[in-house]
């Protein structure tokens, strides 16, 4: 029995020892010896060669900025600016110089590099039509931020910004109020043709004609929402109508800092001889606020940035988003100015 056993174990290890010495195989290249190896190595081995799930893919956003004519402007880009850096969103950023053409070039570009989601802050309502068909075109989502424009709602997914009629409205009801419901009117209008400046003039104006028959609109003019502008305009009203101005309604912030400035040389005071309204509600506001030379600002959030990437990630995950995404505004006055500026964020 003990030879049989014995003849058995031989012919056994002889076989092996025959495997293990057949000649070794020409080497193989490396991608195969790879998967020969991969494909030998025990189980337990092969989990330590899954493959990583793969980086999430960087969201691409192209922003097309209409300009930096005010601080309003500024707190808006960089607010986008610093979402973007904190959501490492890869963010393609121009600014048109209040240029609509430089807007529709920089949106072409955005085409090209087939961004996920092209963003717009349109300097103007009208003349989009064309440009925003090629974004749809190119099955790009298109997001109008802070500004609207006159287009067929189907070539944007949403529009995310202030009510600017509302905004009017509030400023109509501040003068009213600083006025005594009685008095003449200048008006300081943003830049023509602006969804912001068209609808401010509108609701401001509604409101006086139908509520306050003793307060007259006597002039009324673009200042371009800046400071320099603000003021010449403002130097032009008070050369024509000087002692007979009671108040001035500002469509931005900026405006009305020019104006002011107008005014003290002039020899009135801003504040006091003329009720000065404005929009925005960024720092400047509430200096000349404290300082007793501007009466209200009505806010208008620049701080668009969250709410912007918010969008896009939603678009861009195949979530429903809403048409149009209002932004939360308060009124600023001057008795509370003090109190309030340590907490302001633009
Ligand atoms: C309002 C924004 C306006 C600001 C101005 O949403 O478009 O443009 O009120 C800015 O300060 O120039």
């Amino acid at each position: 029995m003990k030879k049989v056993f014995a003849m058995l174990l031989t012919g056994v290890m002889m076989f092996t020892m025959a495997g293990c010495s057949k000649p070794a195989a020409a080497p193989a290249p490396a991608a195969e010896a790879a998967a020969e190896t991969k494909t030998e190595a025990p189980a337990e081995e092969a989990k330590t060669e899954e493959a990583k799930p793969a980086e999430a893919k960087k969201l691409v956003v192209g922003y097309s900025q209409l300009g930096a004519e005010s601080e309003w402007r500024t707190a808006c880009t960089n607010s986008v600016k610093g979402e973007a850096e904190k959501r490492g969103v890869d963010l393609k950023f121009s600014d048109a110089q209040q240029k609509q053409e430089n807007q529709i070039k920089a949106i072409r570009s955005f085409i090209a590099q087939k961004v996920d989601v092209i963003g717009v802050s349109p300097v103007v309502e009208s003349g989009w039509e064309t440009v925003f068909k090629e974004v749809k075109d190119a099955g790009i989502p298109l997001v109008l931020v802070d500004r609207k424009a006159d287009v067929p709602e189907d070539l944007y997914a949403c529009f995310l910004g202030s009510d600017f009629k509302a905004e009017g409205e509030r400023a109509a009801e501040e003068m009213a109020t600083l006025l005594g419901g009685k008095g003449n009117i200048v008006e300081l209008q943003g830049t023509v043709g602006s969804s912001a400046a068209v609808e401010r003039l509108e609701g401001f104006k509604a409101v006086i004609e139908s509520k306050y028959p003793d307060i007259k609109i006597i002039k009324s003019q673009t200042g371009d929402f800046t400071r320099a502008k603000g003021k010449e305009v403002m130097e032009a009203f008070l050369k024509s109508d000087g002692k007979n101005i009671q108040g001035l309604y500002a469509h931005n912030d900026d405006m009305a800092i020019g104006a002011i400035q107008a005014i003290e040389e002039y020899g009135l005071k801003p504040g006091t001889d003329i009720k000065i309204v404005s929009v925005d509600a960024v720092k400047g506001a509430f200096e000349a606020m404290i300082a007793g030379k501007l009466n209200v600002t009505v806010e208008c959030n620049p701080l668009l940035g969250p709410q912007f990437f918010d969008v896009c990630e939603k678009i861009v995950a195949g979530e429903a988003v809403e048409k149009y995404i209002p932004s939360e505004e308060g009124i600023y006055r001057q008795e509370t100015a003090a109190a309030d500026l340590p907490s302001r964020q633009y």
